[in-house]
């Protein structure tokens, strides 16, 4: 990687069982040995981090173990990234690859689904460390319901889910029109199976294994 380069931030977005976690996980393996570019240096996040302090309450929330006010748990999923945030700026400029298993849109997408209003719920996330792609695998919350039963968590049911969708799909329209400082927002169908959706992945991050041009952007600045 030449040295005017830095690592491509890339965000994979979704329902609950859209396969997000296996996808994230195959196109991590694939990363770290792909060929062209010798081994990319990759780095996993997955939001939540529930791990930091901030990341326990959301975990007792999502258990059902508290209960917290609308605008409070949307709040805490925007700090859990902000907490992240220098490290993630840290990794891209070092030249690693930084993968991330949700990231705003969600934050936006499940709070906004309960009525909380569409620009209040960006606000927060408003400055973040940009992703130069997010890949949204897209699936039918019917679809999605016919896989492998939805868990215990909060959030995990058809009803919910179709929210959530209207939501994401708003949020897509606005990036693809948009083409701002919030990168590149890519539909992957999610309903095809799970090599298919690996190679449609794969296609749409090979350009950036070798590292991007140009300073990280901050989201809907
Ligand atoms: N979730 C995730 C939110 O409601 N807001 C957020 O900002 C983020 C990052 O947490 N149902 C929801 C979506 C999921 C749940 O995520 C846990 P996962 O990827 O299932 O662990
Ligand atoms: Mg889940």
């Amino acid at each position: 990687m030449s040295s005017s380069k830095r690592g491509a931030f890339i965000v994979i977005e979704g329902l609950d069982r859209s396969g997000k976690s296996t996808q994230v996980s195959l196109l991590r393996d694939r990363l770290q040995d792909a060929e062209n570019a010798g081994p990319t240096k990759v780095v996993m996040l997955h939001f939540p981090i529930r791990t930091t302090a901030i990341g326990k309450m959301i975990d007792a929330y999502l258990h059902s173990e508290s209960e917290l006010d609308d605008h409070t748990i949307h709040l805490l999923f925007s700090a859990n990234r902000w907490e992240l945030a220098s490290t993630i700026t840290a990794h891209l400029a070092q030249g690693t690859t930084v993968l991330a298993d949700r990231y705003a849109f969600s934050g936006i997408a499940f709070s906004a689904r309960k009525g909380l209003p569409y620009e209040w719920c960006r606000a927060p996330d408003v400055g973040l460390p940009a992703p130069d792609l997010t890949l949204f695998l897209n699936i039918s919350p019917e679809v999605a319901a016919t896989r492998a039963g939805y868990g215990l968590e909060r959030y995990e049911k058809e009803e919910v889910q179709k929210g959530v969708k209207q939501v994401f799909d708003k949020i897509g329209r606005e990036m693809q029109e948009d083409g701002g400082s919030e990168g590149k927002w890519v539909e992957i169908d999610a309903g095809k199976t799970k090599e298919e959706v690996a190679e449609d992945l794969w296609k749409a991050v090979e350009p950036l294994v070798n590292g991007v041009q140009g300073s990280i952007g901050r989201l809907w600045e």
